[in-house]
């Protein structure tokens, strides 16, 4: 749904001028757009009678036409994708919830993964007694995100597991992940229940796939009335079109979205960000996620050191800058100043996409460690790409230029406890 709209955003801004007809041409293709993603048509024809409406009214002082539509399209989707949540670093247990398949098992260990990175102390226990193997999943999950584990292999009430779980694990933050079914039918029900009881909760979240579309509302609503939930995770958003569509459910049911998952791997989660999410539609730049990278690194110094911070990292990073467009302005920010050495803030759109192609002809090898690249696999490199010799080498001098600048500024900046100072200093 974001790229979609994110399309006729553009397509619309690069109007010359900005008419009845074009302000309908744009509603007409989000209306598309948001219908695709499997948006509740009532809400999108609320949505694109506000647009039009507003587009009638008299354009603000100091903004353009073009800006007032956007504006008002801004605002508009903001309202349909609810708020941001606020998750707190601290104590705390959790349930997770689900039918089958939902991805409650990875989003147990995605979560603990999440805050053993912020520095708690984390726990999993295995209360799904019901599908086979459902507790080596878990076991192994948890040996991954260095989490303490807590399961029995023939376990048959998982209240009794949670509980003794509970003696077991010593953890500030323990996860409970819990068996699916097909539907919310009684014996769901009546397990949560009790497993509740003997866990209490601090938060309950339900799991809940993009692909469910909005049947998420209704799903949202039956959780909460069998199990109080307190929030909900949105899996696979990075593999269904239809994860707009979950997140306005949502919002609509009440339910606060509180992380999406986006993809199979432990780090493939994200704090639900709906104003990233329009920003980037809207195609503005965001710190906002720059500075949640930040905060990761903050208590991880180690990973950054060593040698995390690859050729694919640079090269992540570079595109993310020229797409915001604003290498300069980050810079300025940071607390190393205006020290950037004059041809990483040279960084030209055209240079990173000849480094693209660099890269691209790269082994993971080389990527992994460029110190390995030689002077005949320069050649190769510069063959492969069609880029020249001189190219490859300049591209490798950079990212090692942003490697030793990355490594000071952890070693200056990100030492525990330094975040707040890092914050002030980026001018926050
Ligand atoms: N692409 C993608 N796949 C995911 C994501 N989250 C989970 N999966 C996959 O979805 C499948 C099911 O995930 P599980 O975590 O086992 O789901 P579950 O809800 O625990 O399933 P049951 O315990 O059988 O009810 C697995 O293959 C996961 O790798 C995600 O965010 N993106
Ligand atoms: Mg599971």
């Amino acid at each position: 749904m974001f790229d979609r709209v994110k399309n006729s955003i553009q397509k619309f801004s690069s109007r010359a001028a900005v008419d009845e007809e074009a302000v309908e041409q744009l509603v007409k293709d989000i209306q598309r757009d948001l219908i695709q993603a499997d948006v509740d048509v009532t809400l999108v024809s609320q949505l694109s009678n506000e647009i039009r409406e507003e587009a009638k009214q008299e354009t603000p002082k100091g903004l353009s036409k073009k800006e007032h539509v956007l504006e008002t399209v801004y605002n508009q989707l903001e309202d349909l994708l609810g708020e941001k949540p606020e998750i707190q670093i601290k104590p705390q247990k959790i349930l997770l919830c689900g039918l089958y398949g939902a991805g409650k098992t990875t989003t147990a260990g995605k979560i603990v993964d999440y805050y053993r990175k912020r520095g708690l102390k984390t726990g999993l226990i295995a209360a799904d007694t019901d599908r086979p193997a459902a507790y080596e999943q878990l076991e192994q999950l948890a040996e991954k995100a260095e989490a303490e584990f807590y399961g029995e292999p023939d376990a048959e009430d998982p209240s009794k597991v949670v509980e003794r779980g509970l003696r077991e694990i010593e953890a500030d933050l323990i996860i409970v992940d819990s068996a699916g079914r097909n539907s919310l039918d009684s014996e769901l029900k009546q397990e949560l229940t009790d497993v509740k009881e003997v866990l209490n909760p601090d938060e309950v979240y339900l799991v809940m796939p993009a692909d469910i579309g909005q049947s998420a509302r209704d799903q949202a609503q039956n959780f909460e009335e069998a199990a109080g939930i307190t929030g909900v995770v949105v899996t696979k958003m990075d593999s269904s079109a239809k994860g707009g569509g979950v997140l306005v459910a949502c919002a609509e049911s009440g339910a606060q979205v509180k992380f999406i998952g986006t993809g199979e791997q432990l780090r493939d989660l994200e704090v639900y960000d709906p104003v990233k999410y329009v920003s980037e539609m809207l195609g503005q730049p965001n710190l906002e996620s720059l500075l949640e990278k930040v905060e990761e690194l903050e208590t991880n110094p180690e990973e950054l050191l060593e040698g995390d911070f690859t050729l694919k990292e640079f090269k992540e990073q570079m595109e993310s800058v020229t797409q915001a467009g604003m290498m300069e302005e980050m810079m300025k920010q940071m607390p190393f100043g205006g020290k950037m050495p004059d041809n990483i803030s040279q960084l030209t759109e055209e240079k990173i996409e000849a480094y693209t192609y660099v890269i691209d002809s790269m082994t993971d090898e080389e990527i992994k460690d460029p110190s390995i690249i030689n002077k005949s696999r320069v050649e190769r490199v510069s063959n492969g790409s069609g880029r020249t010799e001189q190219e490859v080498r300049e591209l490798i001098k950079h990212y090692r230029q942003t490697k030793n600048m990355m490594d000071k500024f952890d070693k200056n900046s990100m030492k525990r406890g330094n975040l707040q100072g890092m914050m002030q200093k980026l001018g926050f």
